[in-house]
């Protein structure tokens, strides 16, 4: 069994060792002695003694569509290629350049409503904050996805999205009252997104204009208050330091403590021991309290953004991000590797450094793209997915946004 072999090359991990062996909870400073460790194997051992506690040798992918359904925004965060100014002419940066663009409600539920046809169980969307758009517009296209597709999971709106919302909507509503408005009319959960690291000076330096951590943890408090499951996320490799990455999965667990304190056992996250789900039909998510069901270390890209001069996460970074998420986030069930950041090869080789999910099919993607000027369509197929998880000695297990794996029949998938 693995966790008998865990003997440290680097004797300063040897107290860590044994923390991670007998179950107990690590301190910011062994998180930031986990990065500086040359003793990378022991890192890696360790993330997957955690990883296979929590979930043995199963391996979770999804049937997903992202949808982004406009890269205008009236922010400009450095680190972000997606955006385009509200004039529709300039990006961030030349190779950014492209023009801007906005989804009608009929095109994205035409998008929505081709995924469910070809077995997508969630739509994930985000996009820029519009200058204009009425607070309408974003519980009209829940309502109308509920509606043309009733089973498909709804994950929806980074808490940048919801705080802009309040802002917007007409007469101004709070957190809580945006959030219901939008469960009422389909959202089903929220993503991780628009995290970065949460700290002053990196706000300040790379995405100032952005409300900050208050503003986010307010959002994902209110939410699980509300029954509604969230993610978090964690934007690493630009301007931060490993002690401030350090500190912000230390400012996620405590976040997690306070959500879970309050959850009912119907709610807490779990693994998928003896549920099985059909169709991503969500559990009544009414007067319950949820909390985070994952963690998505994103490995910034930096082409196209006004960042664009720094070198972004080295391979070995990205692996050791993942692994120190996944010690440090002793009351978190799931860790991401979200494939298209931290690209398939490097997902594939972290099944085995902490990460239980890959993420999924994905389809479109529009807010990074590697090559800069690369195309949206980024796409792995479940036979590619499942491939990877089996090379890598795990067992790939389909789930819904709530964990429960899905069984269909064979063939059931519609190729793109
Ligand atoms: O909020 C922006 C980040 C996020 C860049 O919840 C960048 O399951 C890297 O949150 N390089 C959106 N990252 C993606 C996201 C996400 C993805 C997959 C799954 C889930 C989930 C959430 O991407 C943004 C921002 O933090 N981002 N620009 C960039 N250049």
């Amino acid at each position: 069994m693995a966790e008998q072999r865990a003997r440290p090359q680097d004797s300063t991990l040897a107290a860590i060792c044994e923390k991670v062996l007998a179950g107990e909870r690590l301190s910011h400073a062994d998180g930031v002695a986990l990065f500086r460790t040359r003793d990378i194997f022991t890192l890696g051992e360790l993330a997957n003694i955690v990883r296979e506690r929590r979930h043995g040798r199963r391996a979770y992918y999804n049937v997903n569509r992202h949808i982004n359904y406009t890269n205008f925004c009236v922010l400009r965060c450095k680190f972000c290629s997606f955006y385009r100014s509200t004039d529709g002419r300039s990006g961030p940066t030349e190779v950014s350049n492209g023009p801007g663009y906005l989804y009608s409600l009929d095109e994205i539920v035409r998008i929505a409503r081709e995924a469910a046809d070809q077995g997508a169980t969630e739509v994930h969307i985000v996009g820029g904050l519009h200058p204009t758009l009425p607070f309408s517009f974003y519980t009209d296209m829940c309502r109308a996805i509920r509606e043309r597709c009733p089973g498909l999971h709804i994950k929806a709106f980074t808490a940048i999205e919801i705080v802009h919302f309040t802002r917007v909507s007409r007469p101004r509503l709070s957190i809580e009252e945006v959030l219901i408005a939008l469960r009422d009319a389909g959202l089903d959960s929220l993503p991780g997104g628009g995290a970065e690291i949460f700290d002053p000076r990196v706000h300040a330096e790379a995405f100032k204009a952005k409300v900050g951590e208050k503003h986010w943890f307010d959002v994902h408090r209110a939410a699980h208050d509300l029954g509604i499951p969230s993610n978090a996320t964690m934007l690493y490799g630009h301007v931060e330091s490993v002690e401030e990455r350090v500190t912000h999965l230390l400012k996620l667990r405590a976040h997690q403590d306070q959500s879970l304190a309050k959850c009912d056992d119907a709610t807490k996250p779990h693994s998928d021991e003896g549920r099985t789900a059909v169709t991503s039909v969500a559990p009544s998510l009414g007067r319950s309290v949820a909390a985070f069901q994952c963690c998505i270390p994103l490995s910034f890209i930096p082409e196209g953004s006004a960042l664009e001069q720094l070198p972004g996460p080295t391979g070995l970074d990205d692996l050791r991000t993942l692994a120190i998420a996944r010690l440090m986030l002793d009351n978190v069930p799931h860790v991401k590797a979200f494939w298209i950041m931290q690209t398939p090869k490097l997902a594939q080789v972290s099944l085995n450094w902490g990460v239980d999910d890959f993420d999924g099919t994905v389809v479109w993607y529009d807010i990074t793209k590697r090559e800069g000027r690369g195309t949206n369509r980024q796409e792995l197929s479940v036979e590619q997915i499942c491939w990877l998880i089996r090379e890598a000695g795990c067992e790939p297990v389909e789930r819904d946004t709530f964990y429960r794996p899905v069984r269909r029949p064979a063939r059931q998938l519609v190729p793109v």
